[in-house]
């Protein structure tokens, strides 16, 4: 049963970074056709709430989603793989957030920190050619192309909620695998402990890399404890909706971790390294007291300048603020609560 909620507006966009508060969310503005299609989605998301009804009443799961008049640029053998995607049995009972939502809202610092900035300018990212180094404690260290990294690979289609530390969320259907598959090919060590993650480094692709005044020590990286990696759930994506991930969305390839905050869900990812120590990550090297390696989403344990209580989820107005509560390991505490069973969430955070 759905819980009797009642919504609260959130009168302020909260940030990563600390922000003007005479940013306005540009996101917020949106073309009529969008803000219709939002009305019509907030009344059937509405009505639902209303009749107390277990969301199951709107099954929005099909085969694999797709939004047919993207033509995005890449090869054909990637399109062809991921158009064979098949559903994943993982079903999600709540509405998917738009293409147009997923595919405009978005944190990628390497392109600026407005959430419009890297679908704007990051059409100059270049994800063909690509290839992705595992080094460290593996058996078999390995360069990948991103054609042998994908070959025999099955993709599918995984529908998961996005939780970002800034409180909004998002239902995205992802096209991607099992990150464990990876892993196993390279046969990591008894001494791997943990697996690190790195994103490109091509400031003449990636323009905040040239900003003398950023805040971030690119490459932007992220990490995973080894049973995390290896969890099912742990999802490389290479798409959404069916298509090649946009650049704005981290192509040619992403990391999604489902019950962690939005920014373990690294970028146009080109080396994993198998380590014996906890990797530095870039926001927990940023700012410690607020941004922990853990990351997992938990209503309890408020950031610093904000509470995890409740999310936006997106489509989301001003006018008509879309507020839900916020879900311990955001709904996936059945399948990864026991990986933390004897530790204190509050102080690994
Ligand atoms: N390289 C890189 N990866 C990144 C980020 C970034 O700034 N750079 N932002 C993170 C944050 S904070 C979030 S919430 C998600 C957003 O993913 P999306 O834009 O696909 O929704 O990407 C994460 N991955
Ligand atoms: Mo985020």
């Amino acid at each position: 049963m759905a819980q009797v909620y009642k919504p609260t507006i959130l009168s302020i966009e909260v940030s990563m970074l600390i922000k003007k508060p005479t940013d306005i969310p540009s996101s917020e503005i949106t073309p009529e056709s969008i803000y219709n299609a939002r009305r019509d989605f907030m009344r059937g998301a509405m009505s639902v709430a209303a009749m107390g009804v277990s969301a199951s009443a709107i099954d929005v799961f099909a085969t694999p989603t797709q939004v047919a008049d993207k033509d995005l640029p890449g090869p054909d053998w990637l399109k062809m793989q991921i158009a064979g995607a098949i559903a994943n049995q993982e079903k999600i009972s709540e509405p998917l957030t738009p293409y147009e939502h997923v595919a405009a809202y978005n944190n990628f610092y390497e392109y600026g920190y407005d959430k419009t900035d890297p679908a704007a300018k990051s059409h100059i990212l270049k994800p063909h050619p690509w290839t992705v180094e595992i080094v460290g404690e593996v058996n078999k260290p390995r360069t990948f192309g991103l054609e042998d990294l994908l070959k025999g690979v099955t993709l599918e289609e995984r529908i998961y909620r996005l939780r970002c530390v800034e409180a909004w969320s998002m239902v995205v259907p992802w096209v991607g695998f099992s990150l464990a598959d990876l892993i196993k090919r390279v046969e990591p060590t008894s001494k791997a402990k943990y697996v690190a993650f790195t994103t490109l480094e091509r400031p003449s692709e990636m323009p905040e890399q040239k900003s003398r005044f950023s805040t971030i020590d690119w490459p932007y990286r992220e990490g995973l404890r080894m049973d995390e990696a290896m969890h099912p759930l742990t999802t490389l994506a290479v798409g959404l909706y069916g298509k090649v991930l946009p650049n704005q969305n981290g192509a040619p390839l992403r990391l999604v971790v489902p019950w962690k905050y939005g920014f373990k869900y690294i970028k146009s990812i080109v080396k994993i390294e198998f380590t014996e120590k906890q990797p530095k990550t870039t926001w927990s090297m940023i700012a410690p007291d607020e941004y922990g390696f853990y990351a997992n989403v938990n209503p309890q344990v408020s950031h610093p300048r904000w509470s995890q209580a409740e999310e936006r989820r997106l489509p989301s107005g001003l006018l008509r603020p879309n507020i839900i509560p916020t879900q311990l390991f955001n709904g996936y505490a059945e399948q990864v609560a026991h990986l933390y069973k004897d530790m204190d969430l509050r102080k690994f955070y």
